[in-house]
């Protein structure tokens, strides 16, 4: 079951990846993406380690974003590859059948590349302007973004949708109007004062059932 609310960790407000999964998932996310960048292989091995018993003590999914090998080794639930990460099918063939692996895709002709190789969902973006990840794509906004969804629906492409971006609060409703599964967000959570009342509020906005 592919969650609504994808959280993506962060090292902010003095806080390591792991406080701040640890707190993510005290306030009530499920799913937990960590993404790391800019470390060696053995500190984001040891920091994914790390994750991983955090989020098997509050029963929530760990996906580790770039990573494939070090999925593997911790046992993650899946993996987030985007569009210069190893491909999916490859992925697929070191990880096996049940882990999670889950592609980026930007425009349209993404989508079709990631319904190709089955990935498990996709990460549509960006939704809005974000100061959160380097090189960002053109913004697609909740045109772009419905203009591919409904591109899905003729072509008849099933895949849960999560869109990503700059996310705020008050976009959640009109996004999943739109067609998109989830969420997936990083700042919003990782910079609030108070982030169970802002994953309260963002899981009132999607619907409760799993795809
Ligand atoms: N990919 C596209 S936008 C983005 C990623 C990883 C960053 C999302 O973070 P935020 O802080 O919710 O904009
Ligand atoms: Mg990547």
């Amino acid at each position: 079951m592919i969650s609504r609310l994808h959280y993506i960790s962060q090292e902010t407000n003095g806080k390591s990846h792991v406080e701040n999964i640890e707190e993510a998932c005290k306030a009530g996310v499920d799913w937990v993406q960590l993404r790391v960048k800019n470390k060696t292989d053995d500190e984001l091995l040891s920091i994914a380690k790390e994750a991983k018993e955090v989020c098997k003590k509050h029963k929530a999914k760990l996906i580790i974003n770039d990573h494939v090998q070090v999925a593997k080794k911790v046992k993650a639930h899946g993996v987030h590859l985007g569009k210069q990460d190893m491909a999916p099918k490859e992925a697929r063939e070191i990880l096996g059948d049940r882990p999670y692996i889950g592609g980026t895709a930007n425009t349209w002709e993404d989508i079709q590349r990631l319904a190709e190789a089955k990935v498990d969902y996709i990460g549509l973006g960006p939704f809005r302007h974000t100061e959160t990840k380097d090189n960002l794509s053109p913004v697609l906004g909740i045109k772009g973004i419905s203009a591919i969804l409904n591109n899905m629906i003729i072509e008849d492409l099933h895949i849960p949708i999560i869109a990503i971006g700059g996310i705020q609060v008050e976009d959640v409703f009109d996004l999943q109007l739109s067609g998109c599964h989830g969420v997936a967000i990083a700042s919003l959570i990782n910079t609030s004062e108070d982030k169970k009342e802002t994953i309260t509020e963002i899981k009132y906005c999607l619907p409760d059932g799993d795809f």
